[in-house]
């Protein structure tokens, strides 16, 4: 029953992946000069263990970052972007908007 054993591993890997909430945050980076500069910090960001996925647009001079809470903390995205050469803070929703605090 080698079969059933590993089936239960992996439907207890999916159970545990579903309890840990991602969590999605905005930074404001206003430090971005060019169209690499989001490589950059982007490169930093996904380097931060718990953190999943991130979208940096130079556009918007933002970063959103979508990070398990249990494994890091936004201060953790901050520091990383700071270290990278980009000091950021957290883009708060503005109200009416979805995903408000
Ligand atoms: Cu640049």
């Amino acid at each position: 029953m080698k079969f059933l054993r590993s089936a239960a591993a992996f439907l207890l890997v999916i159970a545990t992946a579903a309890w840990v909430a991602p969590k999605t945050v905005t930074l404001s980076v206003p430090g971005m000069t060019c169209a690499t500069c989001p490589i950059t910090i982007k490169k930093a960001l996904v380097k931060v263990p718990g953190v999943t996925h991130v979208e940096v647009s130079y556009e918007a001079l933002e970063a959103v970052v979508t990070f398990d809470d249990a494994t890091t903390s936004t201060d953790a995205l901050i520091k990383a972007t700071r270290d990278a050469g980009y000091p950021s803070t957290v883009k708060l929703p503005k109200k009416g908007e979805r995903g408000s605090l």
